[in-house]
């Protein structure tokens, strides 16, 4: 750390961030923390000026994501700082170390009911790792430090809490170096009855989750994956935790996900869960599969203690980096007599037959095949959305990054999203937020200029969050958006469909043409009626991006419904009134 010296809170602030490397912040200007944007551009940081803070918060998030750094955003106190609301849950569930800063009302008419008051940490305590207070001018450096650093220890949002005053003044202050702890692999003996059990196991299967992403430990589950012969499935929506093009790849569990995948997880007699909390909605019976094994021995590596057992129950848990778990175990295994090893070339064929089985019945399963969607269908000129998402999917330049928003047609491409590298899927997780995918690309574009962005997004979800079309006209920011045109908000719909007799309340759309409002907000809009349009129309999207140039493919799709989102927790309605003896 440098001795302190004079500066100013303002000058302590933005020198810890660009002590953290921080050369994005993204906001909406406010005369709150005016004195510290002043001196942004002196400390190499470029302030992102959104459309609505929720944008700010996505970005800071899908900037995150994509870099494995920080996020970082800024509002104005009061109603600014409300608008990330949304935004923190959804980073907070999606484990992104965003930091977000919160000017708050001045320290001296706080509680007076001023202007643009309200308690700022109450709000956020339940979805933040770490909420940091500036109580004091003097400790700005010490706090906004602390935010980045706890930021980074428990991969979430921090909130840096300042109030409007406290900007100002003389201070002493010394700016601290970043302090980023390393975990290790874990405890010795749990490690060692991890490695015996995965020994003994005749039919080994790999769950690799977002924490194989967030430590960098793609090469290390593959050694493991490759010393033990074992299928690797993703965790649900973390499509890009291991390599789809690998041979032992089984694709992806959870809604919409791979069978192969279900169909290899339910063989298992033994399960090693690689940087998974298993959330519950993520092993879901899926495709009428009960697929999880409940007989099999599960052991289960997380950095955060208390996702061990929490869902699933384990033989063994352990409480480590995934990377630095999976290298150790390993090495505990290197040269062991393994009891899958005999059964190993008959393993391996069994994963190509169930890959290759799903392949051929997803190139057959064209469209959705029950009886509402045959209906609407059968009146319709427009793509399948299942053969569209396929025809996507060929289309996608190689590294490219997609993220997906929440809808049924996004959970549909389930199926249909394989990546080779980490960090390039980033779906809207468990907060599951309409409205999240779009501002979420534009972070990750700002964080990996040079690779192709998309962003998947139902046009209902696009309603949210298409304000954000300014932001990209204006900063230049080159992404495109496939917005799926099915007119409804189809996901909240199949429920209609399925338990409510098809009676429609508040889920017809009528659009505008999205290609037309793209335009008229300075970006590239092209409608996509066929099949055949689709690859041109995304090679001629993605060489866009170079020139900084935003496209909205508006795919024009049939209202066919694939499975439903929460089969799990709606019940067929039931009335005692006589009033709604209809209504069943
Ligand atoms: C912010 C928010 N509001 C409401 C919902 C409930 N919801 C979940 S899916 C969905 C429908 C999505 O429709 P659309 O984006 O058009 O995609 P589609 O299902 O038609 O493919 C809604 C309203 C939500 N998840 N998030
Ligand atoms: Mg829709």
């Amino acid at each position: 750390m440098k001795p302190p010296q004079k500066m100013g809170p303002s000058e302590a602030l933005v020198e810890t961030l660009a002590a953290n490397g921080v050369t994005h912040v993204f906001g909406i200007v406010g005369s709150a923390f005016m004195d510290a944007l002043d001196i942004f551009p002196a400390a190499g940081i470029r302030f992102v000026p959104v459309a609505h803070e929720q944008g700010a918060i996505h970005m800071a998030d899908g900037y995150a994501r994509a870099s494995g750094r920080h996020g970082v955003c800024i509002a104005q106190n009061g109603p600014g700082v409300t608008n990330f609301v949304t935004g923190v849950a959804a980073a907070y569930w999606a484990h992104s170390p965003v930091v977000f800063i919160t000017p708050e009302t001045g320290s001296m008419t706080m509680g007076l009911g001023g202007f643009q008051e309200t308690e700022q940490l109450p709000i956020f305590s339940r979805i933040t790792k770490y909420q940091g207070h500036v109580n004091n001018a003097q400790r700005m450096a010490e706090i906004a430090a602390r935010c980045f650093d706890r930021a980074m220890l428990e991969l979430g949002p921090a909130q840096l809490n300042i109030p409007r005053d406290f900007f100002y003044g003389e201070i002493q202050a010394a700016i601290a170096a970043p302090l980023r702890i390393v975990q290790g692999a874990g405890d010795a003996a749990a490690l060692e009855r991890a490695a015996t059990l995965l020994a003994g196991a005749s039919f080994p299967v790999i769950v690799a989750g977002g924490g194989v992403i967030n430590a960098a430990a793609t090469a290390e589950a593959i050694g493991l994956a490759e010393l033990l012969g074992a299928a690797v499935c993703n965790s649900y929506l973390h499509n890009d935790s291991f390599p789809a093009s690998h041979a032992l790849a089984a694709g992806p569990l959870g809604y919409q996900g791979s069978k192969a995948a279900m169909k290899l997880l339910a063989q298992a007699d033994v399960v090693l869960a690689l940087g998974t909390r298993l959330g519950p909605f993520g092993t879901l019976p899926q495709h009428g599969l009960d697929y999880w094994p409940k007989h099999a021995q599960v052991i289960q590596i997380d950095s955060d203690a208390r996702m061990l057992g929490l869902v699933k129950p384990i033989a063994v848990g352990i409480h480590g980096d995934a990377r630095a778990a999976a290298a150790a175990l390993s090495g505990l295994l290197a040269g062991r007599p393994l009891a899958g090893a005999a059964s190993r070339a008959a393993r391996l064929e069994r994963i190509a037959a169930e890959k290759s089985a799903w392949e051929a019945e997803l190139s057959a399963w064209t469209h959705e095949r029950d009886p509402y969607s045959l209906e609407v269908a059968a009146g319709s000129k427009h793509m399948h959305p299942r053969e569209m998402l396929r025809a996507l999917e060929q289309a996608l330049p190689g590294e490219a990054m997609v993220s997906t928003d929440i809808g049924n047609i996004c959970s549909v491409a389930n199926s249909y999203l394989r990546f080779d590298k980490p960090r390039s899927m980033f779906a809207a997780m468990s907060f599951g937020n309409c409205g999240y995918a779009f501002p979420v690309i534009c972070g990750a574009k700002l964080a990996a200029p040079t690779r192709p962005a998309f962003a998947y997004v139902g046009d209902g979800a696009w309603g949210i969050s298409l304000n954000e079309l300014l932001t990209c006209a204006r900063e230049r920011i080159g992404v495109t958006v496939v917005v799926f045109n099915n007119e409804q908000w189809g996901a909240e719909k199949k429920n209609h469909v399925d338990f409510y007799s098809r009676r429609y309340q508040g889920v017809n759309l009528v659009n505008p043409s999205w290609a037309g409002v793209a335009r008229a907000f300075g970006c590239e809009g092209l409608t996509v009626e066929r099949l055949a349009d689709i690859e041109p129309a995304v090679r001629t999207a993605a060489r866009a991006q170079s020139d900084g140039k935003t496209t909205v493919l508006e795919m024009m799709v049939t209202q066919e419904l694939g499975d439903p989102f929460r089969r799990d927790a709606l019940s067929k309605p039931v009335r005692y009134l006589e009033k709604y003896r209809n209504y069943v």
